[in-house]
């Protein structure tokens, strides 16, 4: 049996590999693997307009008594037009709308293809890439799945419904309901106001402890897609290289067949097969590797192979194949004492942190805001971005793959500040939605690391076994990532720092803490530098850190929330990191990429301004200053062709 080479704490034998493989697959009936068409399988897009209700008797819970889900939608009161996938708060005139908590219903009457309903030996399966926060879907009136949590996919196969009365067509139903309590993930709380004297009757709102407006809706694409009776269910992916030589350590599980052939080709950007192998795991040796590279650290970046699993099997009725291409990236990740390691050089986070959020669409998939994001990305010279505070569209991820774009994969664990939120129904939420991003998310070249929560109140007691717990269950979901949180705790009292990889740290030093004076930045952060490295010895990411600028506010000198004062934080972070970096400081990323929309409050001027753009994508004056400093680091790699660098690759 080979042995793979990785290196430090990621050490793994292909022994071992086969059984970390392993137990990926046998976390969920549901196959995780992104809808893609192929010889052998169709898909048919449901976005678009909607029919819509919102419930608003006062229990929420009229749809349910009088069963909305039975009947055309239409037919059981008053109905909008909604778009999917977008939020739904913004799309009406109706503030009662925008604020609304509780369950939402959509529905959607679907023509489905004749022939995918009479023919026996397909799978038709639904499937909703996100949908916030509790969703239930029902089929012509028939309850197919229930799923709880914004951000992650979930699926039904529903040709079993469908064909038990192929006359009655597809109508499909969504209740999805935004309320969030002390153990959903984000974190929050319903407060009742009862004082006749200040508040109208059944007067409630919704507490949240998280920075970013709680957009509802269905956020990402629903589609129909078929696969044959026998299909590929899942496939792991595992990469390393030695010299040229590059492997892919892979396992296939395959539904509906208990025996099956399976067949992988690996093929390069040309098309050419690269390497082949038969049977449900195996390792691909693929010489003269071309490795995946970020973006800014080599000429050829986010290098793709394509996979292709071809599984075939047979019952007395009949013979199916199914083939399912994956791409793949050839790339290892390591963590040393002060370095992180993408194919065993050094690599620098000169990244953004950014928020799935638009005007209008809210958090809505929008195919033109995210190629105008990677734009601006590779304008600025960032080589990386963290999904802050939950996971991204896969689309997004895939993107990332194609471009090289380093991705710090978060999931919603943000605002675990009350001390219920740290019990045994949170944790095992929380270990549950990491399955889910896991499973989702494992064959991304472009994620070297998963954040498991950001900004707790990990200084509080149960915060040990919590984030032991937690940090232990990802590691052994994926033992080759390193796994994180992002901490603004204090670094002696901090009790889930000892169990990460990685130190994230965030701080807003001369903002929220000395406000209007950046010149104690430079002390402050060496302080906080030193102090995390001198009781951890781990590699440091500045996680956040920013000021808001309104854009078109100026003053000389700087004063807060202008664009001046912006620049100045920046620029005195920036000295300090030069500085670090040459120890064990590995990365940097802006709070925050753009502009993004808040609850109302007093501290927010339409939504946190810390955006270097706006929500429109306008630069700030920071996006230059940023602009300027991640060209001229790239450029000091000295990897880069003369032609990709600044400014004449602009
Ligand atoms: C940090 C949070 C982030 C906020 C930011 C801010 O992680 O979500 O938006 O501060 O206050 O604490 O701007």
């Amino acid at each position: 049996m080979a042995t793979l080479v990785l290196h430090g704490v990621f050490r793994v034998q292909v022994r071992d590999l086969v059984r970390v493989l392993v137990w990926f697959l046998v976390l969920d009936a549901v196959s995780p693997l992104f809808p893609r068409e192929s010889g052998s399988r169709e898909l048919k897009e449901l976005n678009g307009i909607w029919t819509f209700r919102a419930d608003r008797s006062p229990n929420r819970n009229q749809g349910f008594e009088d069963g909305w889900f039975r009947r055309r939608l239409a037919e059981t009161g008053p109905v909008i037009e909604m778009p999917v996938p977008a939020s739904y708060n913004d799309i009406t005139q109706d503030s009662t709308l925008r604020d609304f908590i509780g369950w939402v219903w959509y529905e959607r009457e679907v023509l489905v293809p004749a022939r995918w309903v009479q023919d026996q030996g397909l799978r038709l399966v639904l499937r909703v890439g996100s949908a916030h926060y509790y969703s239930m879907v029902w089929v012509n009136g028939v309850k197919v799945m229930e799923h709880e949590g914004g951000h992650l996919p979930f699926e039904a196969e529903i040709g079993t419904v469908l064909r038990k009365d192929p006359g009655s067509g597809c109508r499909i139903t969504i209740a999805v309901n935004n309320t969030l309590t002390l153990q959903t993930l984000p974190p929050g709380v319903i407060m009742h106001f009862n004082d006749p004297t200040r508040y109208p009757e059944g007067y409630f709102v919704q507490n949240i402890y998280f920075d970013f407006f709680n957009y509802a809706g269905i956020h990402r694409p629903v589609l129909l897609y078929t696969t044959p009776r026998v299909y590929v269910d899942d496939i792991t992916v595992v990469t390393d290289f030695s010299d040229n030589t590059g492997f892919v350590s892979y396992v296939v599980s395959v539904g509906g067949a208990s025996t099956s052939t399976v067949k992988v080709t690996l093929m390069d950007k040309d098309g050419q097969c690269v390497a082949s192998s038969t049977g449900l795991t195996g390792v691909l040796k693929v010489v003269d590797v071309n490795l995946w590279w970020p973006y800014l650290m080599h000429q050829n970046p986010g290098y793709l192979y394509s996979m292709e699993v071809r599984v075939t099997a047979s019952d007395e009725k009949s013979t199916y194949e199914d083939v399912y291409t994956l791409p793949v990236g050839i790339r290892t990740v390591n963590v040393t004492k002060s370095r992180f390691l993408i194919n065993n050089k050094p690599f620098f986070f000169n990244g953004v942190n950014k928020h799935e959020d638009a005007d209008i669409r809210g958090k809505g998939l929008d195919w033109p805001l995210m190629v105008k994001d990677f734009n601006l990305l590779k304008w600025l010279g960032a080589n990386s971005f963290r999904t802050s505070h939950y996971p991204y569209a896969e689309e997004i991820l895939q993107m990332s793959d194609r471009h090289g774009i380093v991705v710090i994969d978060e999931c919603p664990g943000v605002g675990i500040k009350d001390i219920r939120s740290f019990g045994n129904a949170s944790l095992s939420h929380h270990l549950s939605v990491m399955d889910e991003l896991v499973r989702r998310d494992k064959n991304h070249p472009s994620v070297v690391m998963w954040s498991v929560a950001n900004e707790p109140a990990a200084e509080m007691p149960p915060a040990d076994f919590y984030f032991k717990t937690l940090i232990k269950h990802t590691k052994d979901l994926d033992q080759t990532r390193p796994v994180t949180f992002i901490t603004d705790s204090n670094y002696a009292r901090d009790k889930g720092a000892p169990y990460v990889d990685v130190i994230c740290v965030n701080s807003y030093f001369s903002w929220y803490h000395d406000p209007g004076h950046p010149e104690v930045i430079p002390i402050q952060l060496n302080t906080q530098f030193e102090n995390w490295y001198g009781k951890y010895q781990k590699p440091i990411i500045q996680s956040e850190y920013g000021a808001d600028a309104v854009a078109g506010l100026h003053s000389d000198p700087p004063v807060m929330f202008t664009e001046e004062y912006q620049t100045a934080v920046l620029r005195r972070y920036h000295g300090v990191f030069d500085q670090k970096r040459k120890e064990y400081v590995v990365g940097e990323l802006i709070w925050n990429f753009a502009d993004f929309m808040t609850a109302q409050g007093i501290t927010r001027v339409v939504g946190n301004k810390k955006g270097i753009f706006t929500r429109q994508r306008q630069p700030k004056a920071a996006a230059f200053t940023l602009r300027e400093r991640y060209w001229s680091l790239a450029n000091q790699t000295g990897m880069l062709p003369p032609w990709t660098r600044y400014p004449c690759s602009l």
